[in-house]
């Protein structure tokens, strides 16, 4: 049994003052620097898109938080938020990047959206995630970071329906908590076997 911390999106944007600001996004950064020094392998992942991305709101004239009908299904659209290369796309400044292994970007395809670290939203094309966790010998997961509800959600389904032992630290994460998602959120983790620990 190997072990690996997988740090979900902790990215300025998704910190208040950031376009797309979790609430209490960075209170988490000190409790997840902490853990870090409990994992043999420590994996950071970045929401990475191109400006004008499908995602986004304003690439289709609508309002932020809408829906839309992708081909690969139902999408909320975004405020733009972590474009390649802005401030908002960087790291938490207090967040410990020196340990990550790798770091992991995704949301790089401008046609499709990827919450999940493992697969993008189409939930078929993959980011090579699970290639190198198994050539790792990582069986076992932990997940922290932003946003519950969204990729860190996404990522700990994929990541059980893998065959991964998975744990979401809920404590060291935070929600957008946008029309239910939270609640249906936790419930498809536990269907899926993901430990939820506070
Ligand atoms: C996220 C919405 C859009 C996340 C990323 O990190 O949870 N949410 N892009
Ligand atoms: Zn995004």
């Amino acid at each position: 049994m190997t072990q690996a911390l997988l740090v979900i999106d902790v990215q300025n944007d998704f910190c208040p003052g950031g376009a797309l600001a979790v609430p209490e996004g960075d209170v988490i950064v000190p409790g997840i620097n902490a853990l870090m020094a409990d994992f043999p392998a420590v994996i950071l992942t970045q929401d990475w898109h191109p400006a004008g991305h499908s995602s986004f709101a304003s690439t289709h004239n609508a309002e932020p938080m809408s829906m839309t009908e992708m081909p690969y299904g139902p999408q909320v659209l975004w405020p733009d938020h972590c474009i390649q290369g802005s401030i908002g796309a960087q790291f938490h400044p207090d967040l410990t990047t020196d340990r990550a292994d790798l770091i992991i970007r995704k949301g790089y395809n401008p046609a499709i959206d990827s919450y999940s670290a493992f697969f993008e939203n189409d939930h078929k094309t993959p980011t090579g995630l699970e290639g190198y966790l198994r050539t790792r010998g990582i069986t076992d997961l932990t997940l922290v970071g932003l946003a519950t509800d969204f990729c860190v959600n996404f990522s700990a389904v994929d990541a059980a329906k893998l065959g991964f032992t998975v744990t979401v630290r809920t404590d060291l994460c935070r929600a957008i908590d946008f029309d239910g998602s939270l609640a249906a959120a936790q419930a498809g983790m536990e269907a899926e076997g993901v430990n939820l620990e506070a």
